[in-house]
């Protein structure tokens, strides 16, 4: 991706006015700086990231202008903000959990735009009226609506889990073998009771050669002809996988997929039984990573941390170092889709080390409130995305360009790892591959992807640049 960086012409403005303060009053510091980077942009539309730094004393409620050179340009959707537009100048007010900004303190905002004509750089950013100085505007010249990126090849024979190794969880990050926060992408199998023939060598060399996923997640689910319908079949094709995703240098999520009913513990003498056996084989793998609870509903956040400290130690066991991943309530949405938030997560964590809580979305149902949640949550709890969808909760309907662009930013700049829901040839907007890839053996033409899988293949063959040391 080329960018081009221009430093606006600071004009400063550290004080308040002094006509405006009482006679004996001291004049609080102002002071402000605005990195705005245009992340993609494509015809008709971009995308910003605007991180906002108050360099003066605290404000406590603030709102950012963001002066347009022309009319043209309008914000169609952000985050991170109230926003609203009058005439070339775009506001952006702060929200309950960026209220305050302490001296030094910053925020990161951003918006997906329309523009026609051209797309220049705001003119200026003023913090509560005050200009900000300092700031600086970058852009990126990458069209986002090609279904072909150039690609930075990571170093000859060097995958992802020859380069990061064993994961560990640090603080709230995923770390690689030297201790540093990675962030994995890749893709979710559809239900393997389902699609079971979109996995074999040409799909899964395309999927780490082609679209250099650093994942695969291996859905398996419980029920509607899942595991629970043959135990040994379903945990002999999840070892495969296991092994197919390992001689490719990938990382395999091993997911016990569970839906309908959606109190995990109705399955925890299966997922006892799964999880000793699957864990006692893959032990001595390095790529392999516990989902042990696709999506809760219907259920507290109290019946599921029972569940995952009664699974949790049968993993241990077996397989001491593996990172697990717990499902969070109401469909791994942190509890928002049954009207809770991250709060009951962090105020009752699961009692267990080397874990992470499961988010998921779907973008063209879940936008602002999801988003604010993970940019929130992401500094208190370690989160993986371990399915998200570009399309509605129904994994069909129209595929959300926007909302996706959107979620995939801010899950890059947090560096959240996921998975995309669904690397198969389900007749469904969700799937990457065209109704009818799987009965053939190319995987790797423009032509097999729909407009999500080519929109997921740009994103996720982009350079992992791993931390080597
Ligand atoms: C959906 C599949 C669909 C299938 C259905 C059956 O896309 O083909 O008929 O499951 O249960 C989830 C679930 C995931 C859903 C997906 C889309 O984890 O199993 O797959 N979704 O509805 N959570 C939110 C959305």
């Amino acid at each position: 991706m080329k960018r081009s960086t221009a430093v606006l012409a600071a004009c400063a403005v550290a004080l308040g006015s002094a006509a405006t303060m009482l006679p004996n009053a001291v004049a609080a510091a102002q002071g402000c700086k605005v990195d705005y980077t245009v992340t993609s942009q494509w015809s008709g539309g971009f995308q910003a990231s605007v991180k906002v730094t108050n360099l003066g004393d605290t404000v406590s409620g603030w709102t950012l202008a963001i002066a347009f050179p022309n009319t043209s340009q309008r914000v169609t959707q952000g985050w991170n903000a109230t926003w609203t537009q009058s005439g070339s100048t775009a506001n952006a007010t702060n929200v309950d959990w960026n209220r305050t900004l302490g001296t030094g303190g910053s925020t990161d905002l951003g918006f997906v735009g329309s523009y026609s004509g051209s797309n220049p750089t705001p003119t200026s950013f003023t913090l509560n009226g005050v200009a900000c100085t300092g700031s600086t505007t970058s852009a990126s010249t990458t069209s986002t609506t090609t279904t072909t990126t150039t690609t930075t090849t990571p170093p000859v024979g060097r995958t992802p889990v020859e380069i990061n190794g064993q994961l560990r969880v640090c603080g709230v990050n995923l770390c690689n073998q030297y201790n540093r926060p990675i962030q994995l992408r890749g893709m979710s199998t559809h239900g393997i009771q389902w699609f079971d023939k979109c996995y074999n060598n040409n799909s899964l060399n395309a999927l780490a050669n082609d679209w250099k996923s650093d994942l695969l997640r291996i859905a398996m689910y419980v029920q509607e002809q899942g595991y629970e319908t043959n135990p040994s079949g379903f945990t002999s094709r999840v070892n495969s996988l296991v092994d197919m995703a390992e001689a490719r240098g990938m990382y395999a999520m091993i997911d016990f997929h569970i839906l309908t009913p959606g109190d995990p513990n109705y399955n925890i003498d299966r997922a006892k039984t799964f999880f000793a056996s699957v864990a006692q084989r893959n032990a001595a793998k390095k790529n392999v990573i516990y989902e042990i609870a696709n999506e809760p509903n219907g259920v507290s956040w109290a019946a599921i941390k029972s569940y995952a400290e009664q699974v949790i130690p049968v993993i241990r066991a077996a397989d001491p170092d593996a990172v697990v991943i717990v499902g969070t309530r109401a469909w791994s949405s942190l509890g928002v889709s049954e009207g809770s938030n991250e709060t009951e997560v962090i105020n009752n964590p699961v009692n267990a080390t080397n874990i992470m809580y499961a988010f998921h979305f779907y973008a063209a149902s879940h936008k602002d409130n999801y988003r604010a949640t993970v940019s929130r949550a992401a500094s208190r709890l370690p989160l993986f995305v371990t399915e998200f969808g570009t399309v509605l909760a129904t994994g069909g309907g129209t595929f959300d360009r926007t909302s996706t662009i959107a979620w995939l930013d801010l899950l890059d700049q947090l560096k959240i790892g996921y998975a995309n829901w669904t690397y198969s040839d389900a007749n469904e907007s969700s799937a990457a591959l065209r109704p009818g890839t799987c009965n053939g053996g190319d995987y790797s033409s423009s032509g097999v992807l729909t407009e999500s899988g080519a929109l997921l293949k740009s994103r996720i063959s982009t350079a992992d640049n791993f931390p080597t040391s």
